[in-house]
């Protein structure tokens, strides 16, 4: 815990009603993400508004060595944002605002505090796009975003917050500011630093603003839900419409399990096909209804007679292709509401996917039935995510040391096919033992030299990461 003088000076950086004590039950939410540990501990919320009070109370944490977790949205999958031993936590809630939109140059300049939904909306009402899309759009944060390099459902178009970062202002462990790139798209002078902070999980600096690239709207989108009997068929699938002029928006895929999950949960969202199958594809490609007629029909046509599709439907309107998104978009809250749940959030390069989710099935097969995998994801970049749900009258120790001795079979066939542990929620508090299965001693031992070098009293957020 820090010691209460140190609280009531942290307290004086900023006005009267900016932060929230622990016995403030609204404190509570500020010291977990979604994995919900059973057990936390804060000393303290701060609110602060500007980088320059973001400064401030670095540079406080850094002469008395005071532990800060920076905290966004907490939608995060891994604890990233977890306090276990009485950190100070740095809330962006009130760095919220939109500071500048170029329309010509296509950029957005936002405080870190906004969510990606704020970014998408005022991109749409430019006429342009913020083309990172995240299931958690609402809560989750820029600033979370670019600290998890956040992928989402439309990586496999545009890339993920690694290719939508422009320029970044980073507020370092000893508060120093670091300006990064600003706004440029071009700019070829020696290391770009950006890149150390983008996925760094908050333990290298903190990120208090951001200019983002913004990307053309596409004219019209047209949406498929298909059902397709396995995962070859699927990348039979993929590989045809890769074929196609038309850019693949997004191709996302979730087993009949995982439907089953979000039917259970929700009700009224209904699967709109007559012909269940194993896997569903929701593949959404640039091209307008006309034009997606024409071209793409006989093109289902042939898959439907081939066999790799078994059934198709096409929304004709938004409200319906809404309809269809729910059921990917509600799958992660649905597993939370079912029972215990256990992530393996996993890539593989494309062509061993099938290969992949084979052995998974054998190797999982004995967890059932009181534990059923659930498979869906981000079909086209590789990337499985894998949830255990235990039932619910499941004693949790005896799930989670389940759940870890399967993984513990799983990561080594990742290794064996060129994959990584994490594709996309990063490694946070859950992962650290696992680390070397994706990355050289080498590597995390540069990895510790810069944590090191970066924030020497090692007080931005503890032990995450390494
Ligand atoms: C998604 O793709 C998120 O919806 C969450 O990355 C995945 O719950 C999960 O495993
Ligand atoms: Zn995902």
């Amino acid at each position: 815990m820090i010691a209460p003088q140190h609280i009531a000076h942290l307290k004086t950086l900023l006005p009267a009603n900016r932060h929230l004590d622990p016995d403030n039950p609204q404190s509570a939410a500020y010291a977990a993400d979604w994995t919900k540990p059973t057990s936390t501990c804060i000393s303290l919320v701060l609110f602060p508004e500007t980088t320059a009070q973001v400064v401030q109370i670095m540079s406080y944490c850094h002469q008395h060595k005071l532990a800060v977790v920076p905290s966004g949205g907490r939608t995060g999958l891994s604890g990233g944002a977890n306090c276990l031993h009485g950190e100070l936590v740095l809330s962006f809630d009130k760095m919220n605002q939109i500071k500048h939109l170029d329309p010509i140059g296509m950029t957005l300049h936002v405080e870190a505090g906004v969510t990606t939904a704020q970014a998408q909306d005022v991109a749409r009402e430019a006429g342009l796009m913020f083309a990172v899309d995240l299931a958690a759009k609402g809560s989750s944060q820029i600033g979370g975003n670019i600290a998890t390099n956040a992928g989402g459902l439309r990586f496999i178009r545009h890339g993920g917050m690694r290719e939508a970062v422009l320029g970044l202002t980073v507020v370092l462990a000893n508060g120093e500011i670091l300006d990064l790139n600003s706004n440029l798209y071009k700019n070829n002078t020696g290391i770009d630093l950006k890149h150390l902070f983008i996925g760094s999980e908050g333990i290298l600096g903190v990120v208090t603003e951001a200019t983002l690239k913004l990307v053309q709207q596409p004219r019209e989108t047209s949406l498929l839900l298909l059902a397709i009997p396995d995962m070859n068929a699927i990348l039979q699938l993929l590989s045809e419409f890769r074929k196609q002029p038309a850019p693949i928006q997004a191709f996302e895929f979730f087993t009949h399990s995982a439907y089953e999950v979000v039917h259970q949960i929700h009700p009224n969202i209904a699967l709109p096909l007559d012909q269940p199958t194993s896997h569903y594809v929701l593949l959404e490609v640039e091209v307008e209804s006309e034009s997606f007629e024409k071209s793409y029909f006989p093109l289902l046509e042939r898959l439907l007679s081939e066999g790799i599709c078994a059934d198709a439907f096409i929304p004709t309107n938004t409200r319906e292709q809404g309809e269809v998104w729910a059921i990917r978009e509600r799958i992660t809250e649905s597993l939370a509401a079912s029972g215990h749940v256990h992530k393996n959030d996993i890539s593989v390069p494309v062509h061993a996917l099938a290969t992949f989710e084979l052995e998974v099935l054998q190797i999982t097969q004995h967890l059932q039935p009181e534990i059923r995998m659930i498979l869906f994801g981000h079909v086209g970049d590789g990337n499985i995510h894998l949830n255990y749900l235990g039932n619910s009258n499941m004693d949790r120790q005896k799930f989670t040391s389940q759940c870890k001795e399967t993984e513990a079979q799983i990561y080594p066939l990742l290794q064996k096919l060129g994959g990584s542990i994490s594709a996309e929620h990063g490694i946070g508090l859950l992962k650290q033992d696992d680390l070397h299965y994706s990355r050289s001693a080498a590597e995390i031992n540069w990895m510790k030299h810069i944590k090191q070098s970066l924030d020497p009293q090692g007080i931005l957020n503890p032990g995450k990461l390494l």
